[in-house]
């Protein structure tokens, strides 16, 4: 399985509620290394370019309400297979849905306030960590 790395978002909702540390330590202990690591209070703006996707979706003015709250922790991972296994790792995005151990069962408390954010495929980490990140972490081998 290839290195690769995956871009993380712990969630206003986690952040608020003192999580930080036990989530990055349950990373760390899943086999990532958390090569950057910054937490700021996205602006309106931002929120809104990096959910770009989700612009029609019924849920996108709650959804950047609740991500411009207060602040967040954004990291850059990296581990074999490491868009996949983070996707594991968080559960479903329904927490009352993800599997038991998952950071979204342990962490999160609803559909839209769900604790953390995770790239869902390699192309779009690339993105997403250029969106956040200078463009030497981009990838392995940048
Ligand atoms: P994420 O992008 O945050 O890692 O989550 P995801 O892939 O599991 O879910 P996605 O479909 O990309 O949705 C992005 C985020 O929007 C919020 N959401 N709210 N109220 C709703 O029905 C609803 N659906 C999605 C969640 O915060 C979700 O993580
Ligand atoms: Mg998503």
């Amino acid at each position: 399985m290839p290195v690769e790395r995956t871009l993380s978002i712990i969630k206003p909702d986690a952040v608020e509620k003192n999580r930080t540390g036990a989530i990055l330590a349950h990373l760390e202990e899943a086999g990532f290394k958390i090569l950057a690591l910054r937490r700021t209070h996205l602006t309106r703006a931002e929120a809104e370019g990096f959910y770009a996707v989700h612009k029609a979706r019924p849920f996108f003015g709650e959804l950047v309400e609740f991500m411009t709250r207060s602040p967040v922790v954004i990291a850059v991972l990296e581990r074999e297979d490491a868009v996949n296994a983070y996707r594991k790792v968080m559960g479903a995005t329904d927490p009352a849905k993800a599997d038991a151990g998952t950071l979204r069962k342990l962490f999160g408390s609803s559909v839209g306030e769900n604790a953390v954010h995770g790239s869902d495929s390699l192309e779009n980490a690339k993105i997403e960590i250029s969106y956040y990140f200078p463009g030497s972490l981009v990838s392995p081998t940048a």
